[in-house]
């Protein structure tokens, strides 16, 4: 206190002369108004020192512009203003054509109410569960004559998009259990959840991001479906498993398009390579692989367009930018990701099917579950094309993409098997 007092004596005699010589003031006047005034400006500097450092901007993400990685001509990485993790995300630009709006990420909920992981699958899937078992049960439950049976299971397994063919192998199924004559109910349903059981678990190699360094995911997948908004809730999960992740913005469609990866990127602390709106994205893909390979990137993720500026192609495109990966990195992508729109129904399996053929497609993402009674479809792709369900999105936040667990969607769709659940 007392080196306080002895700091702003000099303050407190320059003032006090003020005080007395100009204005004429008693002594005992001109201290009171002294030590108020030197408290308010105590009070005044105490305040801006705490809005100052409440309003100061978060610090920015790391870029590609690390001065130990040489500079990489067509990268444009410095200076990206990037938005701050919790900052609303910016306004996007209009679409250049009609189709559905960029949604950038919504924003990151801290809190947030503990539920159990099938808790939230169930509710998520449960107008597939209310389109699928719901009407299965009513079926079930009616008393119906054998044919009548399986002419309504029929109907049941078309309209919730498990497609012809899946319906008709169930079916198949059922029937086999109709003809045991001792079956019921329960065990037509134990059958169908068996066989569906059997379609969703796809042999194929496990999706292990640590074969290969970088490893490569392509993302492919029409527009609208969710393919940037996937890669950025997948970049989330490799950064928390500490991978070093590199977002590509090959979508050069259109300017909003490049941002909302950008965002995303922001937010999961990746890298982010990005040419001009309207550029060719080979010449992406290039840079980017390039910028991978000499940072020793874990993973990099690109994100392709869903249509084109010109009447090239689409396919043909997205076979030029596969290409180039391969050819600056053997083996690359690892892995080409093909993103389904749940709500698509039937159209899904056709989608999938064309991209598979053009592309060699590895592995499914089916978006949008949350919220649609379609969900069946997921069946359909993994029967038809015999692709696996690598993730599934249940909603638009960052912890909405799950890894597909197809004994943990059987338990959310059906619900719990007759004798309970074994923990
Ligand atoms: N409800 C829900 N919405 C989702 C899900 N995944 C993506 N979306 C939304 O779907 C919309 C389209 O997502 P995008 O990621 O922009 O789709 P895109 O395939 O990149 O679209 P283009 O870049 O136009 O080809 C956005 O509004 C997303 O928030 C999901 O699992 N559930
Ligand atoms: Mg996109």
């Amino acid at each position: 206190m007392d080196r306080i007092l002895e700091f702003l004596q000099p303050a407190r005699q320059s003032i006090l002369g003020f005080l007395q010589g100009v204005l004429g003031l008693e002594q005992t006047v001109s201290e009171a108004w002294i030590w108020a005034s030197l408290g308010c400006s105590l009070l005044l500097l105490i305040y801006l020192s705490v809005w100052f450092l409440v309003r100061r901007p978060k610090t920015r993400r790391p870029t590609l512009d690390d001065p130990t990685t040489p500079v990489i001509e067509g990268v444009e990485d410095e200076s990206i203003p990037g938005p701050a993790s919790d900052a609303p995300p910016p306004a996007t630009e209009p679409r250049d054509e009609p189709g559905p709006q960029v949604a950038p990420p919504p924003p990151v909920e801290e809190e947030e109410v503990e539920e159990s992981l099938l808790d939230r699958l169930r509710g998520r899937l449960s107008k597939t569960h209310d389109q699928l078992i719901g009407r299965l049960d009513q079926i079930l439950g009616g008393g119906s004559k054998e044919q009548d049976l399986i002419d309504d299971l029929e109907e049941v397994l078309v309209t919730a998009d498990l497609g012809v063919k899946t319906s008709q192998d169930l079916l198949e199924e059922v029937q086999a259990e109709l003809d045991k004559k001792s079956s019921g109910p329960v065990e037509i349903k134990t059958a169908l959840r068996r066989k569906i059981g059997s379609m969703l678990e796809v042999r194929a190699p496990a999706f292990h991001t640590g074969s290969a360094k970088p490893f490569v995911i392509m993302v492919v997948g029409v527009n609208g479906v969710g393919k940037t908004t996937s890669i950025g809730k997948l970049a989330s999960r490799l950064k928390a498993l500490d991978q070093e992740v590199m977002l590509v913005a090959a979508d050069t469609f259109r300017a909003a398009a490049i941002e909302q990866l950008e965002i995303w990127s922001g937010r999961a602390g990746t890298d982010f390579v990005k040419h001009k709106p309207e550029s060719d994205p080979s010449a992406v893909v290039y840079d980017a692989m390039q910028a991978s390979l000499s940072r020793g990137t874990d993973v990099v993720i690109v994100d392709t367009a869903g249509r084109l500026h010109t009447k090239a192609n689409l396919m043909e495109e997205l076979k030029k930018v596969k290409r180039i990966m391969g050819r600056e990195l053997e083996g690359a992508p690892h892995e080409v990701l093909l993103i389904v729109d749940a709500t698509t129904g039937q159209n899904a399996i056709n989608q999938a099917r064309t991209f598979h053929e053009a592309l060699g497609v590895t592995g499914i993402i089916l978006t949008k579950l949350d919220g649609t009674a379609k969900g069946g479809v997921i069946v359909g792709i993994a029967n038809e094309l015999g692709l696996p369900v690598r993730f599934i999105g249940i909603g638009e936040r960052v912890e909405d993409l799950r890894e597909f667990d197809a004994e943990l969607f059987l338990e959310a769709i059906f619900g719990e098997p007759e004798g309970g659940w074994v923990h």
